[in-house]
């Protein structure tokens, strides 16, 4: 798992873009983790897309993650799903994924943070680092949790949440591992700029 850019491939904030075209493009731009996040289609809807996207990160040597749902992940082999705070919880969801699966958890605070590592999350995803009109209902933390967290918390930290590349610098350095974003890539005029472009900042923030 390098989760350096985590690209969340949304179909409503890609607005109509094929994900099949998109992986194709954040893969090309250089990213190596990527998450299907479908809140509208069903599941039976989503599976033949799933299959396909995560072929392709398999070919790519990439990590495929599956938002949500559980069945789903399994049902594709993905590497890992993702959960939040109100899906089936992480105690409950780690038992049920085969071994090695990755499991990641959305947290807005310390408590759900640590909750997430204790319960067997292999990274903790840690937001809204920004305003977003993404998740209408976001709950605004800031870089700073990220930064509270890094001095307690091992597994791996990942800030989302209205991440640009203009603002990504100030996550990497709160001590982030890495980064989720969905609109400035699955909405951006090229994505496969947009992602070169969030790897050049990132690994320049890192090196600073
Ligand atoms: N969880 C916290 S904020 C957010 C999620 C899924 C939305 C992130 O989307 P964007 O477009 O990168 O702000
Ligand atoms: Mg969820």
């Amino acid at each position: 798992m390098d989760p350096t850019l985590y690209v969340v491939l949304d179909r409503t904030a890609a607005r109509g873009r094929d994900l099949d075209d998109l992986l194709a493009a954040v893969i090309d731009g250089g990213c190596r983790m990527v998450q299907l996040r479908e809140k509208e289609w069903p599941s039976g809807r989503l599976l033949p897309l799933a299959r396909r996207l995560r072929e392709r990160c398999r070919r790519a040597g990439a990590t495929f993650v599956v938002n949500d749902r559980v069945d789903l992940a399994l049902a594709v082999e993905a590497d890992g799903v993702h959960v939040g705070q109100e899906d089936l919880p992480a105690k409950v969801s780690r038992p049920l994924l085969r071994a090695g699966m990755l499991l990641g958890v959305s947290t807005h605070t310390v408590e759900q943070a640590r909750a997430a590592r204790d319960d067997g999350a292999d990274y903790v995803a840690v937001g809204s680092m920004f305003a977003t009109a993404t998740k209408p209902d976001f709950q605004l933390v800031g870089p700073a949790l990220i930064r509270k967290l890094r001095a307690e918390i091992r597994v791996s930290l990942v800030g989302i949440g209205g991440i640009t590349h203009d603002n990504v610098a100030e996550v990497v350095r709160a001590g982030a591992d890495g980064v989720a974003v969905i609109s400035a890539v699955c909405a951006a005029p090229d994505p496969a700029a947009a992602t070169r472009r969030f790897l050049d900042v990132i690994g320049n923030a890192r090196a600073a």
